[in-house]
């Protein structure tokens, strides 16, 4: 088993602190991007969409979907449980960390992939759409502020993997200059907490 990473970017990354959590050691193989290793036709094979991460298991099959993986893991190592305990704690779950990737993760990606260099000739750029998705990227820093007015983690008391998604976008945030403000009390508390965690490192 092995998964195929890349160090720098924001979606190799959630897998590698959802298994830096749970304290299970995969071995990496760093693809480069820059490169472009992750779209030649060889790499294809294992990920049609020649996105990272890839998760190789032993029998050939190849996971991509950072979600996806995670939720491999969590079925074999449910200790400590990241994706909740119970039906309601997984429904609350799985609809905060999909609002972090649709209402947060994407409008970071967004603002990052319609401008920057490296995506030219990857994807069809639209800069205008960079500048309104960084709008709304910071739209949601301002509502999750709210949101964590009466919880500690994102869905509740607990750290899950809708932390880890929220933690990744506004990290990679940074290369787009859009950041939590001080102002934001309750996000800049929260960051603290989760930035502070060993899992954050991975
Ligand atoms: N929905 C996918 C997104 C994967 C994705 O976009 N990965 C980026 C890195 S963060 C990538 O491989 N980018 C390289 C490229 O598009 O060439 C997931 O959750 O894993």
């Amino acid at each position: 088993m092995k998964i195929y990473n890349n160090s720098t970017a924001p979606n190799p990354r959630r897998v590698r602190i959802f298994l830096a959590e749970k304290g299970i050691n995969v071995p990496y193989e760093e693809v480069d991007i820059v490169k472009a290793v992750n779209r030649t036709p060889e790499f294809k094979q294992k990920n049609p969409l020649g996105t990272l991460p890839v998760l190789e298991l032993d029998d050939g099959t190849h996971i991509a979907e950072s979600v996806a993986i995670c939720r491999y893991f969590e079925e074999l190592y449910p200790e400590p449980p990241l994706m909740g305990l119970g039906a309601k704690e997984r429904a609350l779950v799985e609809m905060w960390n999909r609002r972090m990737e649709l209402h947060l993760f994407l409008p970071v990606m967004d603002a990052f992939r319609h401008q920057h260099e490296f995506f030219k000739g990857r994807l069809t750029q639209v800069p205008e759409y960079a500048r309104v998705q960084g709008e709304n990227a910071e739209k949601s820093l301002s509502w999750v502020d709210q949101v964590l007015s009466d919880r500690f983690f994102m869905a509740g008391d607990n750290f899950s993997i809708a932390d880890i998604t929220a933690l990744c976008a506004i990290d990679f945030a940074r290369v787009s200059k859009i950041r939590v403000q001080p102002e934001q009390k309750h996000l800049s508390r929260w960051y603290a907490a989760v930035s502070s965690r060993l899992s954050a490192k991975a």
